[in-house]
């Protein structure tokens, strides 16, 4: 047990663990080992240093920059390759750990449902060679759906979390935790947050270390989960659960900072950071453990101060905990349960605790930061998608890309979104309702199609739903920016591979109406989705057209507007194009439009929607 209050940083403790169990050197203390990195790149160093040998994901911010950082190790060293989608990833990684290497997968929060499934299962299997997943989670929704607490599936599935609160503790933490899977016979999880996960600090890294295959395990009773052998491993995890509290009690992970014993705070991850900046002088208890939550070492913690106040983002989950242990605890009385940390709230929470006054003195200055609305790209091709579906009047279930800005003004053109892979499904069910007088289209991403839209697909063709599909083909997965995946042809490490054929694939399923359009010829679009609407039962139109700004910014000649000629009608304005911009000239209460040339990608979809002939290509009027 852990009584000394030590000022030890995490970051020697855990490099010294890390190091004795893994019989590496002493990192040589030269400047040249200290880089600035990501939490991600850092992620990223612990996985290539762990010996890892297969490395996967599914791209989602904030976690996209891990695998991209570790395919940037020698191929020699590790595998590191795009997942269809989470679920894939993750049973890649399991098959990797099955034949006794160490394997690695990394995804968004809400990833982690995706491959939720396999980690029940696995959870019970345990490892054979280390498996450890990267989770991050997005509090405050910079760029999600929704701001769950990945914390509360690890405790469902009793997997460990190891909560770093900087891009040391991320490299550190990786490190131990491929470690600690092997030790326990347990999948791990590393817990990172956007603002970890994109923030630099300073790093020093260590080197790979070797680690010898183990082979695979020849035995059912762990290998094969089926209820006879699931029934036996369920009371393992219960023991499980009870050696990881105890070894996580005297881990010298969890850091102590002394302080007055008139408050103790508990904290963990990059709340700790917020919380040293606001009261530097507090006494502190940084667990780097979420789940099991180390109940020796919170207690002695909870006896040494008169109040104890938990700091932690997202869900009470320490601070639940401690109530169960009995522990009068403050934590979400003070500080919020939704949206993301920062010094400002950790004051105003101990300003309501009566801990600290309320400071004024820097009140005074707010910098104010100009709305910039989410926009489609000048030239986007998703954008004549949206237009010809605002014309058929359709009731669109969308679905998560690049392509959902089409539900702002003014495309205005998605009237639901839920999660990956739902636009098919969700029109199945609006049209099987038989309620509905606009015609139903889903449409949806060519990653997301992958992703998850194949099954629902198949649903849809197999219980004869009447609904038109379709596929947004933009060569790329461009909302996380870019990457590549089996419909491209090019796998992470930029070999050539087999490419997807959509028409071929949705042929397969059986939809007996599909047609590839490109997405820069209007007319085209329109005509085909009005004879898509018209078949009964399941059409897919693919709208085909590269991402204008990958692999590179694709720009056509630039387009100008003949202000003598513009009625000021706006129709080229319901595009939403950044490029369009109205001028001071007003004709009939209207601003008259002009183009950008800096910006104009030269897609020409707004010389087709002007009535007017008033936009053209140079010399062309
Ligand atoms: C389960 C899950 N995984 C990952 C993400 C992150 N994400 C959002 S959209 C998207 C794919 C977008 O690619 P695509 O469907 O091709 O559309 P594009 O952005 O290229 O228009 C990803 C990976 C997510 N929101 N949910």
């Amino acid at each position: 047990m852990t009584t000394v209050l030590q000022m030890t940083t995490i970051h020697q403790a855990a490099v010294r663990q890390s190091d004795d169990a893994c019989k590496v050197g002493k990192h040589a203390a030269g400047q040249r080992d200290i880089r600035p990195m990501l939490g991600n790149e850092a992620i990223a160093r612990g996985v290539w240093e762990a010996g890892v040998k297969v490395a996967t994901a599914y791209p989602g911010t904030p976690s996209t920059e891990i695998l991209e950082n570790i395919a940037r190790y020698p191929a020699a060293d590790l595998v590191a390759q795009w997942g269809t989608n989470e679920k894939v990833a993750l049973d890649v990684a399991i098959g990797a750990s099955f034949v006794g290497v160490r394997a690695f997968v990394c995804m968004k929060h809400v990833g982690l449902n995706v491959a939720y499934d396999s980690l029940m299962s696995v959870t019970y299997i345990g490892v054979n060679g280390a498996l450890v997943l990267a989770v991050c989670d997005d509090p405050g929704i910079h760029s999600s759906q929704n701001e769950q607490d990945s914390r509360l599936l690890a405790r469902i599935a009793m997997v460990p979390v190891l909560e770093p609160a900087d891009a040391q503790e991320a490299l550190d933490f990786t490190r131990i935790a491929f470690e600690i899977s092997e030790q326990f016979d347990t999948p791990v999880m590393v817990r990172s947050t956007t603002r970890l996960s994109h923030t630099r600090s300073r790093v020093r890294v260590g080197q790979r270390i070797t680690v010898e295959d183990k082979g695979f395990i020849e035995s059912t009773a762990k290998n094969v989960m089926v209820p006879a052998h699931a029934r036996l491993r369920h009371p393992l995890l219960l023991e499980r659960e009870q050696k990881l509290t105890e070894y996580f009690n005297t881990s010298p992970l969890n850091q102590q900072d002394a302080g007055s014993s008139h408050y103790g705070i508990i904290t963990a991850g990059i709340s700790y950071s917020y919380v040293k900046e606001v009261v530097p002088e507090a006494q502190v208890l940084k667990l780097a453990v979420t789940w099991p939550l180390p109940s020796g070492l919170l207690r002695e913690f909870c006896d040494r101060v008169e109040r104890v106040l938990v700091v932690e983002e997202l869900e009470p989950v320490i601070e639940d905990e401690l109530r169960k242990m009995g522990i009068a605890v403050e934590g979400k009385s003070l500080f919020p349960r939704v949206g993301e940390f920062s010094p400002a709230v950790i004051q105003t929470g101990l300003v309501k605790a009566g801990l600290l006054t309320a400071d004024t003195t820097e009140a005074a200055y707010e910098p104010s930061q100009l709305a910039r609305p989410p926009v489609l790209c000048a030239g986007c091709p998703h954008t004549s998608s949206y237009m010809v579906l605002r014309s058929v009047n359709a009731r669109v279930a969308g679905d998560i890309g690049c392509y959902t800005l089409a539900s702002i003004e003014p495309l205005d053109a998605v009237d639901t979104c839920v999660a990956m892979g739902c636009s098919i499904a969700n029109a199945v069910g609006m049209a099987k309702a038989d309620n509905q007088t606009r015609p139903i289209v889903a449409t949806i991403g060519d990653s997301t199609f992958l992703h998850a839209g194949i099954p629902p697909l198949i649903d849809a063709v197999y219980n004869k739903a009447d609904i038109t599909v379709m596929i947004l083909d933009n060569h790329t997965v461009a909302m996380t920016g870019g990457q590549d995946y089996a419909g491209t042809g090019i796998t992470l490490r930029g070999e050539k591979t087999e490419r997807v054929n959509f028409r071929d694939l949705v042929t397969s399923i059986g939809v007996k109406w599909v047609r590839q359009v490109d997405s820069y010829n209007l007319a085209q679009m329109h005509k085909a989705l009005q004879e898509a609407i018209r078949f009964k039962g399941v059409a897919v139109l693919i709208s085909d057209r590269p991402c204008v700004i990958d692999p590179i910014r694709i720009r056509g000649a630039v387009y100008q507007i003949t202000a003598a000629t513009c009625s000021g009608c706006q129709s080229c304005m319901n595009l939403g194009c950044p490029s369009l911009v109205w001028t001071d000239e007003m004709i009939d209460g209207h601003h008259k439009v002009t183009i950008d040339t800096s910006t104009c990608m030269g897609c020409s979809l707004c010389a087709q929607v002007c009535p007017s002939d008033a936009i053209h290509l140079p010399g062309l009027q």
